[in-house]
């Protein structure tokens, strides 16, 4: 009976730590303007996150997205989204493993969310499996 006892709490701790390691890390980038004038920000895709996955720019200065998806042995596809057009951001673009550029020019502050939409039959989308993120502009 004791046994069984540790047991359950053994599972209990261990549900824990699983469920700790699914919550999503901040990996927070803010982006300079380069020499051309642009902000360019490299956004990696993978199961199931994006790296960066906060980023902030600088409003009505020309954003570069290169992004690209790293290679796994399963070939599960992904996508970058931000449906934002009353800021000029609005796209949504799969993400190769070949870097691909994705470019905007933020126009309103605030907070955008970034996503991939992308699931495998029923089960849940990548957004809710952690890969998502926050775009931030400032001023
Ligand atoms: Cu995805």
């Amino acid at each position: 009976m004791r046994t069984l006892k540790y047991l359950i709490v053994f599972l209990l701790f261990a549900g824990l730590a699983y469920a700790a390691d699914k919550a999503v890390e901040k990996k927070i980038f803010t982006a300079t303007v380069d020499s051309n004038g642009v902000q360019r920000v490299e956004i990696t895709g993978g199961e199931y996150y994006f790296d960066p996955n906060y980023i902030i720019v600088k409003k009505d200065v020309p954003v570069e997205f290169v992004v690209k998806k790293v290679s796994s042995f399963m070939p599960i596809p992904h996508n970058i989204k931000i449906e934002a057009p009353e800021a000029g951001i609005n796209f949504n673009e799969d993400m190769p493993k070949e870097p691909k550029v994705i470019r905007f020019t933020p126009t309103k502050a605030g907070k955008y969310d970034i996503i991939c939409d992308k699931k495998f039959l029923f089960f849940a989308t990548h957004k809710e499996k952690g890969m998502e993120g926050t775009l931030e502009v400032v001023e």
